[in-house]
Formats: C-alpha cells, structure tokens, sequence
C-alpha cells in the first residue's frame, strides 16, 4: 500500500546518517554470518532474509563513505569493480555462473535498508523482471 511505501522510506531516509551499520560487526566478527566468499578488500555472506536459493551479500571491508551506490565518487571505482568481479567468483563457487543476478539497492525508494554499500547476488531458480 501507498502507506506501507511511505513508511518504508521514511525509515530509510532516517538510516542514512553515515554511522557504522551491523556490516562493520559482521566485518568484525563479532556477530556471526556465513561467510561464502573473503579477501583483503571483501567480504561475501549469506543474506539473513533469502529471497533465492542462492542469497549472498559482497560488501567492502573499508567502506571509506560509501553508505550508498548514489553517493560513490571516482576514488571508489576500483572497490566498485572488484565487487562485481567478486560477485562472479561467489557465483562461480555457488554454482550459479550459468545465471544469476546481482542488485545494488540505493536510497530510499530502492528499499535500501543498511547503509554500507551491497550487492546482493541472487541465484539458484528462475529469476523475474521485472523486479518489483
Ligand atoms: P538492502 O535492502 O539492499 O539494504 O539489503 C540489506 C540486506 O541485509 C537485507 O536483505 C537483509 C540483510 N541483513 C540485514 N541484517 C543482516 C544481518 O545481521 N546478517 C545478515 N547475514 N544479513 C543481514
């Protein structure tokens, strides 16, 4: 409902303030996840809330101000592309290589809800679109 959506991005909006996120606890380990994939520059763990068989979440490690795909600047361009290649290399080791989708939720109205960028990386049945 049109009630519903306000809610939802009047939350969002509200959780942009830059402060750290339960990312940097995961990034941390001081809560657990299950970590699929890891290297120096990221981390990729299973989503809490699955919407595929395959739900995996790659986020940086150093999230240097980047809380939002609409707020990267040019110095985040190579973090930007070694999350899409490590978004491979998840797919790759899920076994979903063959299909699967990556989604970068930014800002409200895309239902963003933690503000340290992520792509979630979907897989495992057939996929739709559009999304919705
Ligand atoms: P988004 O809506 O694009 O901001 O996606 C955030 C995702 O993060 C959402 O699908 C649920 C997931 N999530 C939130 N908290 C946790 C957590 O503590 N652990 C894990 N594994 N996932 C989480």
């Amino acid at each position: 409902t049109n009630d519903e959506e306000a809610a939802a991005r009047v939350t969002a909006v509200d959780a942009d303030t830059g402060a750290p996120t339960i990312f940097d606890k995961i990034i941390a380990k001081e809560i657990p996840s299950s970590i699929v994939y890891e290297d120096d520059k990221v981390l990729a763990f299973r989503d809490i809330s699955s919407q595929a068989p395959v739900h995996v979440l790659i986020i940086p490690k150093f999230r240097d101000g980047l809380t939002q795909l609409g707020k990267a600047e040019q110095r985040h361009g190579e973090v930007l592309g070694h999350l899409l290649y490590a978004a491979k290399l998840v797919a790759e080791k899920e076994g979903i290589v063959d299909g699967f989708r990556v989604v970068i939720n930014s800002g409200p109205s895309a239902c963003q809800s933690v503000y340290h960028l992520h792509l979630h990386v979907l897989g495992g049945r057939q996929m739709k679109w559009p999304p919705g």
